[in-house]
């Protein structure tokens, strides 16, 4: 039978070895339903705003309740990781977040060594590692665990990282000591980022619009782009980080990331604009082996390009 000794010592013990594989952020969060989270969700879905991302609707179910998900779950690790190496420039821009190697992999990987890790002290428990694709409200569950705010702009931001963090969470069947969620929203009443938004996706404070959102556009849309954004990418190829940029949170607290594996890769990165243009499929599947730019394919990228030519 655990004890609250045994529990926090669990506990501080998860934190200290999820430090030691490279997560500048963890914090634990109670595996509870919350009414407010699956409202959002399905008011977010209501208005249409997941566009063609058909996955976000079909597992609401699941995004909306962690039980419904995995009914065993007690508790949340939740992770962040610092993925910053500098503001993206050129005439054919990557997002940030993919100049390096695939962060699914990279996030996905420490995590199991973190459910091993879990395990070996606790034999029996049982968990689930989460990046991205589960259907899991991930921003949620960082700010719930105490790891920020979630900013109009709609990402995670941190006091000490700004918002240049992957999420990523372990949910596990046993009990642990939980910390106090993020309760205060430090946006105050800059809006920065909505101005900054060059097509207008942040349709409310905290609301995004993925029909109009250039990261949605250039990553998920497929096919040809609708007639309106066709030349509104504004120089962007793949995401887009202009709402992250100009945050003051950003501009202050930016902390260059010490992760190899989300160094800039240097063909990826010295590229001209010219050299975009003429980029072959064989170049391409060379260039972007274990990156995130797989996600939209050659030719979706090919269509990125010949936007902002
Ligand atoms: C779908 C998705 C997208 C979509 C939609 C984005 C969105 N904002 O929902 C698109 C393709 C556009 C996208 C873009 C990007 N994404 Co994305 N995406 C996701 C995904 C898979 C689901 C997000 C989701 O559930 N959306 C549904 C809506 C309902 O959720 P929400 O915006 O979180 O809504 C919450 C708040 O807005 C809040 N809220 C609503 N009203 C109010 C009112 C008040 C007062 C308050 C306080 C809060 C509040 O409540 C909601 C629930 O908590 C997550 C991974 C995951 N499994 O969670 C990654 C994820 C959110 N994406 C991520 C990233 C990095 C990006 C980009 C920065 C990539 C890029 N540079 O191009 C952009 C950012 C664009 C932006 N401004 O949001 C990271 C964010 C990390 C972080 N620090 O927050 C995540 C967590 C992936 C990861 N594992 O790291 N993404
Ligand atoms: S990612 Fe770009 S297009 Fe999307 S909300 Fe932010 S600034 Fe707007
Ligand atoms: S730019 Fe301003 S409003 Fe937008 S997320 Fe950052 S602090 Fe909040």
């Amino acid at each position: 039978m655990a004890t609250a000794g045994s529990i926090r010592e669990l506990t501080e013990k998860i934190r200290h070895r999820a430090v030691e594989l490279g997560f500048q952020k963890v914090g634990f969060a109670d595996a509870l339903y919350s009414q407010r989270d699956e409202a959002r969700l399905l008011e977010w879905l209501a208005l249409g705003y997941h566009a063609t991302m058909g996955w976000m609707f079909n597992r609401k179910n699941e995004r909306g309740d962690i039980k419904e998900y995995f009914p065993e779950a007690r508790s949340v690790v939740a992770v962040g990781m610092n993925y910053f190496h500098g503001e993206a420039s050129g005439e054919m821009k990557i997002s940030n977040y993919a100049w390096g190697d695939d962060y699914h992999d990279v996030l996905k990987e420490r995590l199991r060594e973190l459910l091993n890790f879990v395990q070996e002290q606790s034999p029996g428990v049982r968990g689930l590692t989460s990046v991205d694709s589960s259907p899991v409200m991930e921003k949620s569950w960082a700010q719930r665990a105490g790891l920020g705010w979630i900013g109009k702009h709609t990402n995670l931001i941190s006091r000490d990282f700004g918002s240049w963090l992957f999420l990523g969470e372990l949910i596990l069947d046993c009990e642990l000591e939980f910390d106090a969620p993020f309760e205060e929203d430090l946006c105050g009443s800059c809006t920065a980022c909505i101005d900054a938004c060059p097509t207008g996706a942040i349709a409310d404070e905290y609301l995004l619009d993925a029909n109009r959102c250039i990261s949605y556009l250039t990553i998920e849309h497929r096919g040809d782009l609708p007639f309106e954004f066709e030349d509104q990418l504004h120089g962007w190829i793949y995401g887009c980080d202009i709402c992250q940029e100009v945050c003051p949170w950003n501009e202050k607290f930016a902390v260059t990331s010490k992760e190899e594996a989300f160094a800039p890769r240097k063909e990826i990165f010295e590229r001209s604009g010219e050299s975009w243009r003429y980029l072959s499929e064989d170049d391409y599947q060379k260039q972007f082996k274990g990156s995130a730019v797989k996600r939209t394919k050659y030719k979706g990228l090919r269509r990125n390009i010949a936007a902002n030519l």
